[in-house]
Order: C-alpha cells, then structure tokens, then sequence
C-alpha cells in the first residue's frame, strides 16, 4: 500500500500535474453539528474537483439549491438514500440541501476556489433560511465561516 502511494507521489512529482482531487461530504442523521446534518458542512475544494456525497444513513439526498450556485454552474440532485458525485467546475459558494430535511436546515456548502459569489449568496439564501423551523441558524454561520476566508485572503 504504501509503495503504491510512494510510487503514485513520484508520477505526481515527474509530470508535474495537478490531478483534480477527490472529497467525501456524508450525510448523517447526527453528527458534531447536530442533527440532520452534512459533514463536513462547509466543505473548500479546487475548481475541478469532485465531491461525493454519500448517505452514512438512508433517506437523505443532496441537491443544488436553485439559485445559490455559481453562475453558469450545473445543478444536481441525488436520488433518495443514492450516493452522488458532482463536478465543482465554476469558482464560488454552492448551496445545497437535502430536499426531506431543507426545513430542519440540512444544508451544506461547497466554496470552489474563493467564495467570489458570497455576498450573492447571503442575499439569495435569505428566503431558504427563513423556511427553517429548526436550526435557523446554522446556514448563516456556514457563511459566516466564509467570511474568515475572505478576510484571510485580504
Ligand atoms: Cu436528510
């Protein structure tokens, strides 16, 4: 095993190529961030890498939230207790949510890149988080998060 990943760092190191990286985004019923909940929720990746968000338990899903992608950005949405992968290719902050739990704010984000549609998002999102009845808050400190990014990058 570890010779393979020995042998996989030289190729790496000899072409010289960044290889687009591979994320898993679970979806649980509990986790540190409370229940009904992505994890990681906020989750920084390259553009060009591929996210698989995979059902720890079953029935949930992960689908874009119309409106809170990048612009240009290709909306998904898994089926019911089904694993996707989805393509982050457009730089920015993705919103989405599985579509049973929205209302317990089963939500997550993507940033790809930096979070260039930020401000965007947080003006967009704000009929999403008033749909929460439990959690109200928890997307608005996903972005919050985001906000340190921002700052960091200054
Ligand atoms: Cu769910």
């Amino acid at each position: 095993m570890l010779k393979v990943k020995l042998l996989a760092a030289s190729l790496c190191l000899v072409s010289g190529l960044s290889w687009a990286a591979e994320h898993t985004v679970h979806m649980k019923n509990r986790g540190e961030g409370g229940s009904m909940v992505f994890e990681p929720a906020v989750l920084h990746v390259n553009v060009g890498d591929t996210v698989h968000f995979v059902p720890s338990k079953p029935a949930h899903n992960s689908a874009s939230v119309d409106g809170l992608l990048p612009e240009g950005a290709t909306p998904w949405k898994g089926g019911m207790s089904e694993k996707v992968s989805v393509t982050m290719d457009k730089e920015g902050v993705y919103v989405y949510q599985c579509d049973p739990h929205s209302i317990m704010a089963m939500i997550g984000v993507v940033v790809a890149g930096k979070p260039v549609n930020l401000e965007q998002i947080k003006s967009d999102s704000a009929t999403l988080q008033a749909s929460f009845v439990m959690n109200k808050k928890r997307l608005g400190k996903y972005l919050a998060q985001l906000d340190q990014t921002v700052a960091q990058a200054n």
